[in-house]
């Protein structure tokens, strides 16, 4: 490996962050209040396995429900991180509906219910400069589809660190779920559903992905936004 990209490895080492709490109507939350503990709050490490349960939430399920804050469909909500959002790599947002006859307190989040809210809009500039917009963010924040049904949510945090990324298996899925109640909202049909595990591949081109050699594009993992 290139000796400058190593000793930048090693000085990012700590440069990590997670997402202890919700922001919503310039109120922020208590940490770990509405956001469930995440196995990797210590030391704030991300999800590096995208195969593992944890890319769902990373959540420490040795550790009691959280709340549920309720929001409006249509509203901006935010996540608090603790650590700016400092690697280069793009922010996305997931929610899931919890099913029929479940609740959110109980819910693990597992099978096909997730869908994406919001994707960063990378661009690639004719000489290969890469523009991820998000580095550098503090409070990542996502309007709610103003046509999601009312009811309990999982919304997904997730900023994806690329630095290691050239090599299978070396991107960083920084990752947090909180709990939601939508009320105000409509009819809408949120689409496609997946799951995680299964959205993402480790090969997938967003994934596997070398942002020191010359690329003309760079393709987002996952389903297409449901914009509602
Ligand atoms: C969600 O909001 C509805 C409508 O206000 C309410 O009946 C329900 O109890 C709320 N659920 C939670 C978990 O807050
Ligand atoms: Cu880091």
């Amino acid at each position: 490996m290139n000796r400058l990209i190593l000793a930048l490895q090693i000085a990012l080492a700590s440069a990590h962050y997670v997402y202890p709490g919700l922001v919503y109507n310039g109120e922020r939350s208590g940490d770990w209040q509405y956001v469930r503990m995440t196995i990797d709050r210590f030391n704030k490490a991300p999800v590096e396995d995208v195969m593992s349960d944890a890319m769902r939430c990373d959540q420490d399920t040795s550790q009691p429900a959280v709340e549920t804050l309720t929001v409006s469909a249509g509203s901006t909500l935010g996540f608090v991180s603790d650590g700016s959002l400092y690697h280069p790599g793009p922010l996305l947002f997931y929610m899931a509906k919890v099913p029929e006859g479940e609740t959110v307190d109980a819910w693990d989040g597992a099978g096909a219910h997730w869908f994406k809210i919001y994707e960063d809009d990378v661009t690639v500039s004719e000489s290969g400069q890469i523009t991820w917009p998000s580095v550098g963010v503090a409070e990542p924040s996502v309007d709610l589809p103003a046509s999601l049904p009312d009811g309990e949510y999982l919304i997904r945090v997730e900023h994806i660190a690329l630095h290691a990324a050239y090599e299978e298996g070396g991107a960083q899925f920084y990752l947090a779920c909180g709990q939601i109640n939508v009320t105000g909202g409509g009819n809408g049909d949120p689409s496609p559903l997946v799951e995680f595990p299964g959205a993402y591949d480790p090969s997938d081109p967003g994934i596997f992905f070398d942002m020191y050699s010359p690329q003309e594009s760079y393709t987002l993992p996952g389903p297409a936004v449901w914009t509602g």
